[in-house]
């Protein structure tokens, strides 16, 4: 058998550059949430894509280069050190705006990586005639996530760059993260999308059943908001905007799972949870500032 390769892969750049929408491109599966609203990633997103001798494993990590998303230190660290220890780097900024800042200065405990970094100018479908340089240093790739331009020329490049080493997965594992983490990040994709510009920011979501088995797959979540007037607007008028996230979401879960789901939809207030480190933790959300939007 010939000598297999094994790579994990840092995807990293400011809010709102595409990072989420790259990662699902990469992988080829919907997992990661994206938004065009800032910061809708909260945690860690893990892709993992075996092609031919290789296995890729893609991180995608929230808020690493945001100094106003108010990450806990101890998430932050476990960012860095994460991307610190990960085989490469891809480092995204959008085409056409402006040159990006040169990749460490904006985290200063990365200055001393040493593993290769790939500047990807995302979105490149809003630039007409860019040109890619992947022989430079750093290397360049033009890349629109929308059209998959450019995403064989990174994964050739990860490729080029992966150790020979054995493979952490089984071939056919498309992330390390449990259904249940899928099911409220969509849950929160579902609000960023249908709910006005805060709501979605104060709002958390939590599997409470999960009946291993069933057909169709029953789950139950219950979503946290802040205030009475918050779960209103969730829930709308005779119930409708309740029943609208819960289409969305559900159509969501059951394309990445590929199974039928009935998801039965709570909200509960847990007033000023994003203040009290236990429901902070609970959610596994790390910021924003409550105060800050
Ligand atoms: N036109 C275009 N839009 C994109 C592309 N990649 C991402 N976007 C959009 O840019 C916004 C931010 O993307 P997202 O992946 O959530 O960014 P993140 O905050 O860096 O994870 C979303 O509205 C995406 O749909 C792309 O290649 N082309
Ligand atoms: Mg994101």
């Amino acid at each position: 058998m010939p000598d297999r390769r094994f790579a994990t892969v840092a995807i990293v750049g400011k809010p709102n550059v595409g990072k989420s929408t790259l990662l699902n491109a990469l992988v080829g599966e919907k997992l990661a949430i994206t938004s065009d609203k800032p910061q809708a990633t909260r945690e860690p997103v893990v892709g993992i894509l075996t092609r031919g001798d290789a296995q890729f494993v893609f991180v995608d990590q929230p808020g690493l280069m945001d100094p106003s998303y108010l990450l806990h230190e101890a998430m932050r660290r476990a960012a860095i050190s994460w991307v610190k220890q990960s085989d490469m780097i891809l480092y995204l900024h959008p085409a056409g705006i402006d040159e990006p800042p040169a990749f460490p200065s904006l985290v200063p405990e990365l200055r001393s990586v040493r593993q290769p970094v790939a500047l990807v100018r995302s979105m490149a479908d809003k630039m007409a005639d860019e040109t890619a340089d992947p022989e430079g240093d750093p290397p360049v790739f033009w890349v629109s996530a929308r059209t998959r331009a450019g995403i064989e020329d990174i994964l050739e490049w990860c490729h080029a760059q992966a150790p020979v080493r054995p493979w952490v997965y089984d071939d056919d594992d498309i992330t390390s993260q449990p259904q249940r983490f899928f099911v409220t990040e969509f849950v929160r994709e579902a609000a960023f999308e249908l709910l006005g510009q805060e709501l979605p920011y104060s709002l958390a979501a939590e599997v409470d059943e999960f009946r291993e088995g069933s057909d169709p797959l029953y789950i139950r979540v219950t979503i946290y908001v802040e205030r009475e007037t918050q779960k209103r607007m969730v829930i709308g008028k005779n119930g409708r905007k309740i029943k609208m996230l819960g289409a969305s979401a559900r159509a969501k879960i059951e394309e990445l799972f590929e199974q039928r789901v009935y998801l039965d939809l709570w909200v509960k207030t847990l007033p000023k949870w994003r203040s009290k480190p236990g429901a902070v933790a609970r959610f596994g959300f790390a910021g924003p500032d409550a105060s800050s939007i």
